[in-house]
């Protein structure tokens, strides 16, 4: 699958970063996780698919074995804006887990165009990016790309 846009990593010029990337448990959308991995895998990096209905303890599992370079969660059904709470609580309660980047994009809300940004809640919960794709789902993956670059920029 072709993103347009997607920047493929220069050979030499940075680490590839790990992600684990994972949905919420109320989510069995799974099309949106295949992507997301698709398009962070075009862009050089290394990924860690935990699919549909992403168990909290299973995030956390995998973390605490082998810290990512960052957490991304994806979620389209709409029920992201409540049910992503208790992730980022679970996750920020674990003292080693506390800095880990994790960002969250996706449909965020039921009611598409007309949702009220949920940024600035989901920034107060922990998250270190929102990415909602309310009309325009090719502009969250080009900040979200943009955030990916500016990741490995740091590692370099
Ligand atoms: C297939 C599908 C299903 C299948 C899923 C099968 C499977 N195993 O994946 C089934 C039938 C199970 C299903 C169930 C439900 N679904 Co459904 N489903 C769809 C459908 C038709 C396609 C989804 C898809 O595969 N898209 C293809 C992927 C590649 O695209 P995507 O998901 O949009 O992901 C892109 C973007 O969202 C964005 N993105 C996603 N995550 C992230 C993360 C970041 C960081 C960034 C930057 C971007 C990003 O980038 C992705 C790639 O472009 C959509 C409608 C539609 N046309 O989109 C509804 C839809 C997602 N479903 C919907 C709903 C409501 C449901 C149900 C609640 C229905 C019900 N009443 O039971 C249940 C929910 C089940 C649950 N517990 O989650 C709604 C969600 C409403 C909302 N968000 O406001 C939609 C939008 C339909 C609609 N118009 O109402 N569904």
């Amino acid at each position: 699958m072709e993103f347009a846009g997607a920047a493929q990593a220069e050979p030499g010029a940075s680490r590839p970063l790990t992600f684990v990337l994972c949905t919420l448990p109320s989510d069995s959308h799974m099309w949106n996780l295949v992507a997301m991995q698709l398009l962070i895998e075009e862009m050089g990096h290394t990924v860690r698919n935990l699919g549909a209905c992403s168990p909290v303890a299973l995030v956390l599992q995998e973390c605490r074995a082998e810290p990512p370079d960052c957490v991304v969660v994806s979620t389209v059904n709409g029920l992201g804006g409540i049910d992503a709470a208790r992730l980022i609580t679970a996750l920020r309660a674990e003292p080693e887990l506390a800095g880990l980047p994790v960002v969250i994009g996706g449909s965020l809300g039921v009611h598409g165009e007309a949702d009220a940004d949920p940024s600035a809640e989901l920034r107060d919960l922990g998250y270190d990016g929102v990415f909602p794709v309310g009309a325009s789902a090719e502009r969250a993956l080009t900040r979200f790309r943009a955030f990916v670059a500016a990741r490995a920029e740091r590692v370099r």
